[in-house]
């Protein structure tokens, strides 16, 4: 078998995703997700100029040679544009791979440790009532699980709120150049102790909370929040501090036993190596999309489970339904599966040109058993929502100063 023609499709259907299509010369096509948020058309850049031309004639069922050849290959090693670029490919050639076998991802991954996947969904309010009425609806929807974010009073936007937008599609919009928003971590450290004091006299303490700081806290901030939301046992506390210097977990774990997790933004297994085999961290977050697919995420599963630290794959929506897909079948087969992070199968025109085949009822999603991914793309309904330039804010203390988004 060969690999006769690799496309590159750009579509907004509410946000931009960038989706590989590897074409067989067999008739058997595999599809993966290459989207890096407010980065898409450097990625498109890298596979149609770099990657598809090397590929062509070879037989797509070499998954790991592939993998190989475009990462060691290269010299360039690593970096989100690179790392997404292999991803896509990645993912297409196990869709491949499981559609000629007639056998769903997960099987070819080693099968079920599990029948269903556990989710979080997200609640983010204006006001602390506001995030805990929509906790609660999240709740009667049969979550058992939910991260809480709210609005910093005295800033003007806040990470994870959605306001009066309809959702997270039209929260970021389309904007041709990147808005600015502030921080302030004192006003934040006072909101938040005050959000998980009423989240469990209101929410009780069967529910497991989550909250996601993104990165906003130096380690020793970091440390001390987690201090702080102890007595709320929360089920994680993610991305409290950016650990390009991965010491820096050292120093909140010396401090606290909240379980901390990070990785939504790691291509690779060399950014978390140092967190995972020091067990500074309790939950990785890694995304196919940007670690490296499948490939990628099998083998961290695999060094994680040696040190206790359990998955927990990033679930935005900036990562395209092919990557969830994925997910749900890692999620399926991985025995150190922690929990998935879920905002919903995306609106109309994302389900309309992305056909699903993954059933969630009462806070689980339970995996495809069509052969391959379980996901499919339509090219032409994609052509009537074409790529709009869009960036992810920039962060700025109240001084000016460029700070963490
Ligand atoms: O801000 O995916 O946990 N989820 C997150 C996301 C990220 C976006 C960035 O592209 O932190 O909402
Ligand atoms: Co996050």
């Amino acid at each position: 078998m060969k690999i006769k023609e690799i496309r590159i499709v750009v579509c907004n259907p509410g946000r931009n995703f960038v989706t590989v299509k590897v074409i067989t010369d067999a008739g058997i096509y595999g599809l993966g997700d290459a989207t890096v948020n407010g980065r898409e058309m450097a990625v498109v850049a890298y596979l149609e100029e770099h990657v598809v031309p090397c590929l062509i004639g070879r037989d797509p069922q070499n998954i790991e040679d592939i993998w190989q050849y475009l990462y060691k290959g290269a010299y360039w090693r690593r970096g989100p544009i690179t790392m997404a670029a292999i991803a896509g490919i990645d993912m297409a050639l196990w869709d491949i791979k499981g559609k000629i076998a007639g056998l769903p991802v997960y099987q070819l991954l080693g099968g079920k440790s599990r029948k269903s996947v556990g989710l979080y969904a997200h609640a983010g309010g204006l006001t602390i009532e506001d995030t805990l009425s929509k906790a609660k609806g999240v709740l009667d929807q049969g979550f058992k699980a939910v991260r809480l974010q709210s609005a910093v009073p005295g800033l003007e936007t806040t990470y994870g709120v959605v306001g009066d937008k309809k959702d997270y599609y039209e929260l970021q919009g389309n904007r041709p150049l990147p808005p600015e928003e502030q921080w302030s971590t004192q006003k934040y450290l006072q909101m938040v102790e005050e959000l998980f004091f009423e989240a469990r006299k209101q929410l009780g303490t069967n529910v497991s909370l989550l909250h996601d700081v993104h990165s906003r806290l130096t380690p020793i901030e970091s440390a001390k929040l987690g201090k702080m939301l102890e007595p709320y046992n929360l089920m994680f506390l993610e991305d409290s501090s950016i650990a390009e210097n991965q010491q820096n977990y050292q120093v909140i774990r010396q401090h606290t036993t909240t379980p901390l997790a990070i990785g939504e933004t790691y291509n690779s297994i060399w950014d978390c190596k140092e967190l995972i085999q020091n067990q500074l961290i309790d939950y990785i977050r890694a995304a196919a999309t940007h670690a490296g697919g499948i490939t990628a995420m099998r083998r961290i599963a695999d060094f994680a489970a040696i040190y206790n630290v359990r998955t927990a794959p990033h679930g935005a929506p900036d990562l395209s339904p092919i990557c969830f897909a994925a997910h749900i079948h890692l999620d399926t087969w991985a025995p150190n599966f922690g929990i998935q992070e879920f905002v919903g199968l995306g609106n109309e025109q994302i389900q309309s040109v992305f056909d699903q085949d993954i059933k969630v009822t009462n806070g689980v999603a339970f995996v495809s058993d069509k052969p391959g991914l379980g996901v499919d793309f339509d090219e032409e309904k994609a052509k009537a929502y074409p790529y709009k330039r869009s960036y992810l804010p920039v962060s700025r203390l109240e001084d000016g100063t460029v700070w963490n988004w």
